[in-house]
């Protein structure tokens, strides 16, 4: 089944929205297979937003990240990755539609409450650079029979 990288951000944690965020996925029908509290390393911070290395705001992302704890979650199912996108919300704030995560909390582009992935090959690569291969967990989750 398809995994995807979810992580609230510090603002998200600090703003305790933790709950409400991960009560949205789990309502939807998606099966959590991970989760952590972490404080997220200046090294892995960087290797993270990589793809944002030459970006002006590449200084003020990592800064940001590494100020407080995110909490970090593997979330399973299909089509997760792109679904969570659309639960997300758009990136601008102005642009993220209200319902949506970012659209019902989030105000600026820089603390905009979550990160998901945007593809296969990133939720891959996130999955790997956050999670061990024994934090993420294969369980049978009887109501799962009703959703598919
Ligand atoms: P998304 O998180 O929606 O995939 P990306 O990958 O374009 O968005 O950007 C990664 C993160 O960088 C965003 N979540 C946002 O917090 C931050 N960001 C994007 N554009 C800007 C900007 N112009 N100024 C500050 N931060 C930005």
């Amino acid at each position: 089944m398809e995994k995807t990288f979810l992580m609230v951000k510090p603002d998200g944690v600090q703003r305790s929205l933790i709950g409400d965020i991960t009560a949205r996925f789990e309502q939807k029908g998606f099966k959590l297979a991970g989760a952590k509290l972490m404080a997220i390393p200046e090294s892995l911070a960087e290797e993270h937003y990589g793809e944002h290395k030459e970006k002006p705001f590449f200084g003020e992302l990592v800064d940001f990240i590494t100020s407080g704890p995110v909490f970090a979650m593997v979330w399973e199912g299909e089509g997760v990755i792109a679904t969570a996108r659309q639960m997300m919300g758009a990136t601008k704030p102005s642009e993220a539609a209200p319902g949506t995560i970012r659209g019902d909390f989030g105000v600026t582009v820089g603390k905009n409450v979550i990160h998901g992935s945007d593809s296969p090959e990133s939720a891959e690569r996130e999955i790997g650079l956050f999670f061990n291969k024994e934090e993420i967990v294969d369980y049978q989750k009887d109501n799962l029979n009703w959703v598919y």
